[in-house]
């Protein structure tokens, strides 16, 4: 599509006729303005657009769509920009990116049905805090909360620190609402819990990161509130040790284990060298996990139980130092550890990122044999693996060499080590992207490791949903 094929100046007309003067802005004319939704918050790299324009309702969002559909125009959905696979930004000068930041209505909590309805453009702090407010629990959390809208949560399916008690957003989603390919909206808002009438086109949605249509209204899953609920924070020596300790966690509070952290060494030094939260056990063990066991039930509080259990793993050797959090306090603390760990990684310099998955029991040998294919190819990287073991999704993160500058790292190893990476990964039957899902940045590694059957179906699907290729281009998929 080139720019000659759109008549520019009526496309201006009509996006601003519909989202109004306020809410479009134009490479040519707001350039200065349109700079925040050309990058991903906590990336380098910027794109381009032809606008961003910011609809008030779905209606709106519809005939924007029916417009850059009539016009050949791409369109790039965006929610809160704070994705890492560049799936919410574009090159293309003719896209218009659809921000969807207005439509932020709580609309209903149903107590009886157990659902919260809330639009796309709602940031996940704000969906946590409106159903808290009501008594309830929303799982869903993750790093990016405060900023993260829900409709991108869902358009990659994110995961966070809760999966493992509450599955992703997948499954805590009921109903959606969505504009597809030619602005049709696709009403299936329903709270039910079973309705096998045809294709399940929510799940179709959830994941497909805004190739397939732009969802605009959720119909969300909501909990009794965790409020009997006990924090550790342990060190272990070895992740084979991890998992057995969760094994024992999960066989010990039977579906109470709402999560599990791990955490390696070198990211309590780095959180110590760049920031003012410390380890609240000796900073020197090799391996840290940071777990939550949860209930609705407060006549017993977890807390006694949990120090006994942990009691009898100090006694084996299984875990060799823990502290179990007293007050609301420790837990906040133990949670801002996780956070920090995130920030810091960038002290040490670029890193080559994997977020990976394999079966749980293959955890250990994943890091194993990672850590032994990195030595061959570049002896002083500095592996940064951390996060959701009960998942078998490790961000198994390379740092530079310290003596290696960021350019030189990228240049000469960042493919390498990817590829000795993700081999391991798919030898172990895993995924190269566990929750971050593809964007632009991981299509080729569809290419790569995808099944060559399901990569056709999905070409069916996008051909058949988005016959002009207009809804996200070049993202997920590699264009045939
Ligand atoms: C997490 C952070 C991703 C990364 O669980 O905090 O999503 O590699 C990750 O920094
Ligand atoms: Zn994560």
């Amino acid at each position: 599509m080139n720019k000659n094929s759109i008549d520019v100046k009526r496309l201006k007309e009509a996006l601003t006729a519909i989202v109004g003067d306020n809410n479009a802005l134009f490479a040519d004319s707001h350039a200065e303005r349109l700079q925040p939704y050309l990058r991903e918050s906590r990336e380098r790299q910027v794109g381009t657009a032809f606008a961003a324009v910011f609809p008030r309702t779905t209606e709106e969002v519809s005939q924007v769509v029916a417009t850059c559909y009539a016009h050949r125009a791409p369109i790039v959905p965006q929610g809160g920009n704070t994705g890492r696979c560049f799936g919410a930004q574009t090159d293309d000068p003719n896209a218009v990116i659809v921000n969807l930041r207005h439509l932020n209505r709580i609309r209903a909590l149903d107590a009886d049905n157990m659902t919260v309805t809330v639009e796309a453009g709602a940031v996940l702090q704000d969906i946590q805090a409106a159903v808290a407010a009501h008594g309830y629990f929303f799982p869903l959390s993750l790093g990016a909360e405060g900023s993260c809208q829900i409709g991108g949560n869902l358009a990659t399916n994110a995961g966070g620190i809760n999966v493992l008690r509450y599955g992703n957003a997948r499954e805590l989603t009921l109903g959606v609402e969505a504009v597809v390919a030619r602005g049709e909206i696709l009403h299936a808002l329903s709270g039910l819990r079973k309705n096998n009438t045809g294709y399940d086109l929510k799940n179709l949605l959830i994941g497909s990161e805004g190739t397939l249509g732009i969802i605009t209204t959720v119909t969300l899953k909501i909990f009794p509130p965790e409020s009997n609920n006990s924090h550790a924070f342990i060190a272990i020596n070895s992740i084979d040790d991890a998992v057995t300790t969760l094994r024992r966690l999960q066989a010990r509070f039977e579906g109470r284990v709402s999560t599990f952290e791990l955490l390696p060494q070198r990211a309590i030094s780095l959180m110590h060298a760049h920031s003012h939260v410390d380890c609240p056990i000796d900073a020197h063990h090799p391996w840290y996990v940071w777990y939550k066991v949860a209930d609705s039930h407060i006549d017993k509080p977890l807390f006694n139980d949990n120090v006994a259990f942990l009691h009898a793993l100090m006694q084996e050797g299984l875990v060799v130092d823990a502290t179990v959090a007293q007050n609301e306090g420790m837990k906040k603390h133990f949670e801002k550890i996780r956070e920090t760990i995130v920030g810091v990684q960038q002290y040490a310099g670029v890193a080559v990122k994997n977020d990976i998955s394999v079966p749980v029991s293959s955890i250990t040998c994943l890091v194993e044999q990672g850590n032994a294919a990195i030595a061959r190819i570049c002896p002083d990287v500095r592996p940064y693996p951390f996060g959701h073991v009960g998942d078998g999704n490790i961000h198994y993160n390379l740092m530079r060499p310290a003596a290696m500058d960021d350019a030189t790292f990228l240049a000469h190893y960042k493919e390498p080590l990817q590829a000795a990476i993700l081999d391991i990964v798919y030898a172990l039957n895993g995924s190269f992207s566990a929750e971050h899902g593809v964007g632009s940045q991981k299509v080729t590694l569809m290419q790569t490791y995808q099944d060559p059957v399901a990569l056709a179906m999905m070409r069916d699907v996008k051909r058949a949903l988005d016959p002009l290729n207009l809804m996200n281009p070049h993202k997920v998929i590699p264009d045939v």
